[in-house]
């Protein structure tokens, strides 16, 4: 039986950066609700909210200090029930950000838990006596420096696995759980319809919290084979489903980093025992350097590409549900990084021939807000223009800590992989600010905004928003693109240019063929006389021929 959010398609708003209604430069809840129209223009069917919590916002509202409350900045409890309703009206669903790893160190109860060593909400959060006078182990934070802060009113350090502004919950203290359960209890009775559940594979860490493998040189150490997919992880994301999901129709995915399919089988098994979807992050690493890690210029590699998608597609099927992504907002933009952006034509093309590899997988696709008219990446050149703790942190650490780049490389890399990529306005239009805004925008608007916007994308009937939404429908629309088995063409295993799958169900087979580049190419798989072109990047179809990023997807 196929679920609702099974044929599904999310469409991730990051609300700093989607609608600016009251001209203060950042965006809010009614600029959202006035873009409702555009998004059912588009035919996705669940939005999710990056945090619209209140918040000091070290993090951009991942770290939250009251999860009852709105942003201020972004409207009150009423405009968000407006926009709900909206939302609703129009069939489309809210998947609210979930971020209980961590709290603000704003929070109340961490207000309370760093006052004395007995106050009753001590145990709410990750306390310990330093070792020697040095931090209590050896974890880096994964946003640099140590993972502990010390705290002189107690003598003690708090452990923080992002910024020492977001100090980790106690997962181990049943009472913490329990006010996690309450408080999206409370979400799911004033009507939202699921939850994004930010780094959950992280909450259980390994018991003593011990000391992480060292690289050499290095004064810290990447905790993260001793935090992520922990011990009493499943434990706790069964009680969770039991306290919370259980019964109801929700959705669910998870962002769980360093998660593998064997874990996947668990966090996302269709029995509906813990989450209905998790992000895998092993496609997003592809193009990583072994000692940078992501500060390089190095592009994956169509093999590697493949290889990922189809171990996924494969281990999956049948037992647990993939979610699709390229783009969120910790990600540098999917056409500047995996296609083509030199160009206008090859933006265009490389835009709709990464949807199409995406969007015929087996899953629940993720769009983040902008990918449907090919935004690219921002391309900063000085460092005064990020506004991204990690990116900037990161330039540093790498740069004046570790000397590993000098400044213009890492400048360069920054261009290329930061996360303030993804987050510049959303291009509406080409009036100053693109429409997002009527003043300076709280990060700079692309400026690149004048061709491309969604005034434009709206315009003409080959852009990619239309692309995108044909792919949606398609999606609603053949059941083979929700329950066809997944299979390579013969022969595709390492083709190192064209990526060529199939979908198949008891009625309908789909043959998906891609150029991963910009060169034209001759091929020999085999196109069955009767197939029809279901959808394509190219106006007229050539068989036996591939244009530079050509994708067709052939019905038979
Ligand atoms: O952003 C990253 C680099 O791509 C990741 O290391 C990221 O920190 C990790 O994926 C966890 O992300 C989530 O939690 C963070 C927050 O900064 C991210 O925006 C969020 O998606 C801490 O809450």
């Amino acid at each position: 039986m196929t679920k609702w959010w099974q044929n599904a398609v999310v469409y991730q708003i990051y609300p700093s950066s989607f609608q600016d209604s009251n001209g203060d430069g950042l965006g809010d809840l009614n600029g959202i609700t006035k873009r409702l129209d555009y998004l059912h223009e588009l035919g996705v069917d669940i939005l999710w909210l990056s945090p619209i919590y209140k918040s000091p916002q070290v993090d951009n509202g991942y770290d939250i200090s009251d999860y009852r409350a709105i942003n201020p900045d972004y409207g009150s409890m009423e405009d968000f029930d407006t926009l709900q309703k909206k939302a609703h009206s129009l069939g489309m669903k809210i998947m609210m950000d979930l971020v209980v790893n961590h709290t603000s160190n704003q929070h109340e109860l961490f207000k309370q838990s760093k006052s004395s060593k007995d106050n009753k909400y001590r145990d709410y959060y990750i306390w310990r006596d330093g070792k020697n006078g040095h931090e209590p182990n050896n974890w880096e934070s994964f946003f640099t420096g140590s993972a502990w802060k010390y705290d002189d009113v107690t003598d003690q350090y708090y452990l923080h696995l992002f910024a020492p502004e977001q100090p980790d919950l106690n997962w181990e203290n049943p009472a913490v759980r329990h006010s996690v359960y309450d408080m999206m209890n409370w979400w799911v009775n004033r009507g939202v319809d699921g939850f994004r559940m930010d780094v959950i594979n992280y909450i259980s860490k390994t018991e003593g919290l011990p000391d992480a493998p060292k690289s050499f040189g290095q004064k810290y150490a990447n905790p993260e084979p001793l935090v992520a997919n922990g011990p009493r992880i499943h434990e706790f994301l069964q009680e969770m489903n039991n306290n919370v999901l259980a019964g109801k129709d929700l959705v669910t995915v998870g962002e769980t980093p360093a998660v593998t399919t064997e874990e996947a089988l668990k966090y996302a098994n269709i029995d509906g025992s813990e989450l209905d979807m998790v992000f895998q992050f092993e496609h997003m690493g592809l193009d990583n350097d072994p000692i940078t890690a992501r500060w390089t210029d190095k592009k994956a590699k169509l093999t590697d590409i493949r290889a990922n998608f189809t171990k996924w597609q494969k281990q999956l099927a049948g037992k647990a549900w993939n979610s699709l992504y390229w783009n969120n907002h910790d990600q540098p933009r999917v056409v500047s990084r995996f296609g083509n952006d030199k160009t206008e034509e090859y933006r265009v093309l490389s835009a709709k021939m990464l949807a199409t590899m995406l969007h015929f997988q087996q899953g629940t696709p993720f769009i983040f807000q902008g990918e449907e008219i090919g935004m690219t990446n921002a391309y900063f050149d000085k460092l005064d223009d990020y506004v991204d703790l990690d990116s900037i942190n990161a330039y540093h650490k790498i740069v004046d800590e570790d000397k590993q780049l000098d400044g213009t490389t890492m400048l360069k890399y920054l261009g290329m992989r930061s996360r303030d990529n993804a987050r510049t306005p959303m291009q509406w239009d080409d009036s100053d600010y693109a429409g997002f805004s009527t003043t300076t925008t709280w990060e700079k608007v692309n400026p690149n905004y004048k061709q491309i916007n969604v005034k434009n994308a709206l315009s003409d009937e080959n852009s990619i928003f239309y692309y995108y939404k044909k792919l949606i429908t398609l999606r609603h629309n053949e059941d083979v693109i929700t329950n066809g088995a997944y299979a390579l063409v013969p022969g595709n295993e390492n083709d190192e240019n064209i990526f060529a799958y199939t979908r198949k169900n008891e009625k309908t087979t789909l043959l998906i063929l891609l150029n991963y580049t910009d060169m034209e190419l001759n091929h020999d798989y085999k196109i069955p006389k009767d197939a029809e072109i279901l959808i394509s990047n190219y106006k007229d179809e050539m068989r036996g021929t591939l244009r530079p990023y050509e994708a067709k997807v052939y019905k038979f």
